[in-house]
């Protein structure tokens, strides 16, 4: 079967395994940072789907998963999952269809909002790092993605960042600062990636996409999905997985990247 060839799946209901979920998260699990799916790891999504529901739990916006996964696979994302969590969930589909979303700035209040974003704005300004790009700020539905050197650094820029910040630390202190100054509004601030952390409400982390999946199980017919496995790379206290890897409702399972998941859906779910 080519890239763009439609495969079709069984149901849900008709899965073989239809009350077992399988959720990744997307850059480490799925793909390597910011960059597009591989062949093999799309191969091996659609050899799980004809056995159990698959999704994805990522906490970039959609358009990055669209970027990421939709785009070399030549087709839209949500037709390569039956469910679609982005921003944690404050973003999802089921098999294509929206599911309802939550608005950060709604929760929050534009006043606070204008706060954090001003005091992290100078706090940018006097950081003295060896390179700055643009867009320090990315502006979210379900919260706020800061990043010191800017999200238009390039490849080789965020790998360099990435260097740089294991010694420098500077989005640990940065964490830190704002956890002092804003940790009283209930937010959270969350490490995840390379070059940035997530900034939203306690409890909208990656868990928030699990309440979907309980939705299920309340609709005509739906199913409740007894065994959700969920991959994650970020799974140490701290990390943006940690949540979610360690809620009870979940079976977690750390993975190094693309190769390690791979590997291990091929030995737990025999592929
Ligand atoms: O999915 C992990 C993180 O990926 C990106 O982080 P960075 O650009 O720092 O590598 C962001 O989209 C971030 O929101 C997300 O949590």
């Amino acid at each position: 079967m080519s890239l763009t060839d439609t495969p079709s799946y069984p149901p849900l209901e008709e899965r073989p395994l239809k009350d077992t979920i399988c959720l990744f998260d997307v850059d480490g699990p799925l793909t390597h940072p910011r960059l597009p799916a591989s062949p093999e790891t799309l191969e091996i999504l659609r050899a799980l789907r004809q056995k159990c529901a698959i999704g994805f739990v990522g906490g970039s916006n959609f358009s990055k998963q669209e970027e990421q996964i939709g785009k070399p696979a030549g087709v839209p994302v949500t037709t390569l999952f039956d469910f679609c969590f982005s921003e944690n969930g404050l973003t999802a589909f089921k098999l294509g269809q929206a599911l309802p979303s939550a608005s950060f700035i709604g929760w929050l209040g534009e006043d606070k909002y204008k706060e954090l974003a001003n005091f992290c704005l100078h706090y940018i300004a006097d950081l003295d790092i060896p390179v700055k790009r643009g867009t320090f700020i990315e502006f979210r539905n379900g919260m706020i993605n800061i990043s010191p050197i800017g999200r238009n650094a390039s490849t080789d820029e965020r790998n360099a960042f990435e260097q740089y910040d294991k010694e420098a630390k500077v989005r640990e202190k940065f964490v830190a600062e704002l956890r002092q100054r804003f940790g009283h509004l209930g937010l959270n601030f969350a490490i995840g990636g390379q070059i940035s952390f997530d900034v939203f409400p306690i409890g909208w982390d990656k868990t928030y996409c699990l309440r979907h999946l309980e939705n299920e199980a309340k609709k005509p017919n739906g199913i409740a999905y007894k065994t959700i496995h969920f991959f994650g790379d970020k799974t140490y206290p701290g990390g943006n997985d940690y949540e979610i890897f360690t809620d009870e409702r979940t079976i977690g399972h750390t993975v190094t990247d693309p190769e390690d998941t791979i590997r291990q859906l091929k030995e737990l779910f025999d592929l």
